[in-house]
């Protein structure tokens, strides 16, 4: 996120949301209509997906107001139980505010959640903290007492919320390596207790990174998605991706997956394979909630299905108000 960016983008923001005809076919876009939702992380347990999403809260022109964790669950991609909070910022004692992106992985038999907040003034700046819980649905308490990420660890930043956005994937050999960053994209092995990193931390920053990096693998193929912004040509964030053989890459940048979603300077995808389909959960800010209208801080939750070339490419994702109601394309 640019703050300047986002300051500059306000006034045309808020002339720009028309109230959208909403109330179509449960499962069509945006998923959650009664609460604002950002930034979603899916998450496969049996056979529920598991969503967990940032609340946002932002009243009038207020950029980001969020305060806490949600989590939902499916079993049919079209209906969506609500299990409400699982954490507050302020539940990591070190933190002041910001329960910004986040992404749950089940490992040893628990539940493991990395996020990003605002650190207190003993190290000040954006840090990730890691959570535990038994259940999926929480509730999560601070795994560390400390954060697992301070912005002083990453020196090399030039500004203070570059250490947000964790994403976390377990390789094949049982090794969980932790990735995020804003502007400068970071990784790192995380140790068995999940609590510590393991071994120095590399900057693997991809063109056009900008946040968001969400890491998955497919056949032998890794991927490294985030949001994405070209300074020169566009004004709000897209979806890029690159590829790699390996975990530690060489990784090789793949060009755009999506446009920007609709009336959002943001976009952060969260990608996941569930009963043999493959999906794209995004947020754009085109929901209406009672008199409030989307905007930057006001932004909704979407899906879409993720559709892959035979050479591990991934297919141009197009962000429809159908998502899943729709037929699924062709494999
Ligand atoms: O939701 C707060 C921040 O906005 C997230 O951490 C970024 O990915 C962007 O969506």
């Amino acid at each position: 996120m640019r703050r300047l960016a986002l300051i500059a983008a306000l006034p045309v923001l808020a002339l720009a949301q028309p109230a959208l005809a909403q109330g179509s076919a449960p499962g069509s876009n945006p998923i959650i209509r009664d609460k604002f939702t950002a930034d979603p992380a899916p998450l496969v347990v049996g056979d529920r997906l598991y969503l967990y999403v940032g609340h946002d809260e932002a009243q009038r022109d207020e950029m980001f107001n969020m305060k806490e964790w949600l989590v939902y669950s499916t079993t049919d991609m079209r209906n969506w139980t609500d299990h409400g909070p699982i954490m507050k910022a302020t539940d990591f004692k070190w933190a002041k505010k910001d329960a910004w992106a986040s992404q749950v992985i089940q490992k040893n038999g628990k539940f493991w959640f990395y996020t990003a907040v605002e650190h207190d003034d003993t190290h000040p700046g954006k840090a990730i903290g890691v959570a535990v819980s038994d259940s999926p649905t929480g509730p999560f308490v601070d795994a560390k007492g400390s954060a697992l990420v301070t912005n002083q660890m990453t020196p090399k930043g030039t500004h203070s919320w570059e250490d947000i956005d964790p994403t976390v994937f377990t390789d094949d050999d049982g090794t969980t390596w932790i990735a995020w960053g804003n502007r400068q994209a970071y990784i790192a092995k995380l140790k068995p207790n999940m609590t510590e990193i393991d071994g120095p931390i590399t900057e693997i920053t991809p063109p056009h990174f900008e946040e968001g990096p969400w890491l998955h693998k497919r056949g032998s193929l890794y991927y490294l998605t985030y949001a994405s912004l070209d300074r020169k040509t566009h004004r709000d964030e897209r979806v890029s991706y690159s590829t790699a053989p390996s975990i530690t890459g060489p990784w090789t940048y793949r060009g755009e997956l999506t446009d920007s979603g609709k009336y959002s300077f943001t976009i952060h995808p969260g990608i996941v394979e569930y009963k043999g389909e493959w999906y794209i959960f995004l947020h754009n800010a085109s929901l209406t909630v009672g008199d409030q209208n989307g905007a930057i801080g006001r932004r909704a939750v979407t899906v879409e299905y993720l559709r892959f070339n035979p050479d591990g490419t991934m297919k141009r994702v197009v962000q429809t108000d159908a998502g899943v109601t729709a037929p699924p394309p062709p494999k």
